[in-house]
């Protein structure tokens, strides 16, 4: 699962991407207008699960799930217009640059699962605004705009080559019609400022949509990123900038950039001494996980506890995919026993001894806190 951090140049996205995953690139004015490609690190997500799982199995191997965070050039006025590479890009496709920087951020973008947004809120005078004011609901504004641009661009394109192609008649022309209504009513409501997201789809449509990887289909955090002497006025702002995104989140990105340098238990003194209760880092990380969907799964693998994030709603054969593509070829059942039920028995020799391991076939929906043993044959 991956997630790209956008916003306008010197709007903090280096610095939130650093505070969220530990790593070290370089902040400044511009830093990333010149990059070649996307800061990008994983991070692990800790789970007090797969402390209890350790302490029964003392396994040689803990494996935690990740989650990749993608660091993206800033993108403002005009991005949303500059030709994409395509919906496949990558970074070597990137380089030929088109854009201000060298790679295009609206094709990384359609990559991601989800987005999160950077707000400059933080006021410094050595930090040069973009716009040449504060104005964080203007700069929001900017973004949502500059996403509806790109996707209306791809749509626009699409419905272009559909009109020429639906002229002639052929055997997909049926197929090629409905898609083109389908299309017309996107461009609609983007133009009308719209998300697809906030559409009502049917079944069809929502076929057509995947296939495009539309940015404004995607889900969305906003992090307003404030300074510490705004640190109060936290709950006013959140209350202000609801609405827009599906999850907003105030941070000190400087701060706790800084914070994650120091020890585990001097960070707890720095946070007390903030007075946020929590850092804004870690709730940020769980809100990727809501967003995206995601619930997770245990497996027991020889000298090996591993944690794996799969979407809600996968079936056992997905899950079973995600471990080892031989295991959802060869798939014959799933043992599964929920974590509650293990934490409460300390052993699966109990719990299959009172017949609580549940065999479930390829359809069974694995559900957050199953531990599974996938039997297959291969
Ligand atoms: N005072 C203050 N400065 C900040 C804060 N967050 C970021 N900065 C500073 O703002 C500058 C830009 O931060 P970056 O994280 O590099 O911003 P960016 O959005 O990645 O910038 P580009 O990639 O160049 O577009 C740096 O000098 C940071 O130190 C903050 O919360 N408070
Ligand atoms: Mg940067």
């Amino acid at each position: 699962m991956k997630l790209g951090i956008i916003g306008l140049p010197i709007s903090g996205k280096t610095t939130v991407f650093n505070a969220l995953t530990g790593a070290h690139k370089k902040t400044g004015v511009y830093t990333s207008s010149s990059a070649d490609a996307p800061n990008i690190a994983m991070v692990k997500i800790q789970d007090d699960r797969m402390s209890f799982l350790k302490k029964i199995y003392n396994p040689e191997k803990l494996t935690l799930a990740d989650i990749e965070y993608v660091d993206i050039i800033g993108i403002f006025s005009g991005t949303g217009y500059s030709k994409e590479a395509s919906t496949d890009s990558n970074v070597q496709h990137s380089k030929k640059g088109h854009h201000a920087g060298k790679y295009n951020p609206m094709s990384f973008l359609r990559e991601m699962d989800a987005i999160i947004q950077v707000i400059r809120v933080f006021k410094d005078e050595g930090i040069p605004l973009i716009k040449g004011t504060l104005n964080p609901k203007r700069d929001l504004n900017e973004i949502n705009s500059e996403l509806i641009i790109a996707d209306l661009g791809i749509v626009e394109k699409r419905i272009e080559k559909l009109k020429k192609s639906t002229s002639k008649p052929k055997k997909e022309q049926q197929q090629e019609k409905e898609e083109l209504r389908i299309l017309s009513l996107f461009k609609d409501a983007l133009g009308n400022g719209k998300d697809i997201k906030n559409l009502q789809l049917g079944e069809e449509e929502k076929k057509i949509v995947k296939g495009f990887c539309f940015l404004t289909e995607k889900p969305r955090i906003t992090v307003l990123n404030i300074g510490e002497d705004q640190i109060s006025e936290i709950p006013l702002m959140s209350k202000e900038f609801s609405g827009g995104s599906e999850e907003i989140i105030c941070m000190c990105a400087q701060v706790e950039m800084e914070i994650m340098d120091l020890e585990p238990e001097e960070r707890q003194e720095f946070i007390r001494e903030l007075g946020i209760g929590e850092l804004a880092s870690k709730t940020l990380i769980e809100l990727s996980c809501k967003v995206l969907n995601t619930c997770s799964f245990f497996t027991v693998l020889g000298n090996e506890v591993r944690a794996w994030t799969i979407y809600r709603g996968a079936n056992a054969v997905t899950a079973a995919g995600k471990v080892h593509t031989d295991m959802a070829r060869g798939f014959i059942k799933a043992e599964v026993v929920h974590f509650k039920d293990f934490q409460e028995l300390g052993s699966m020799k109990e719990l299959r001894a009172r017949g609580m391991i549940k065999l479930e076939g390829k359809d069974y929906i694995v559900q957050d806190g199953d531990i599974v043993m996938f039997r297959f044959n291969v």
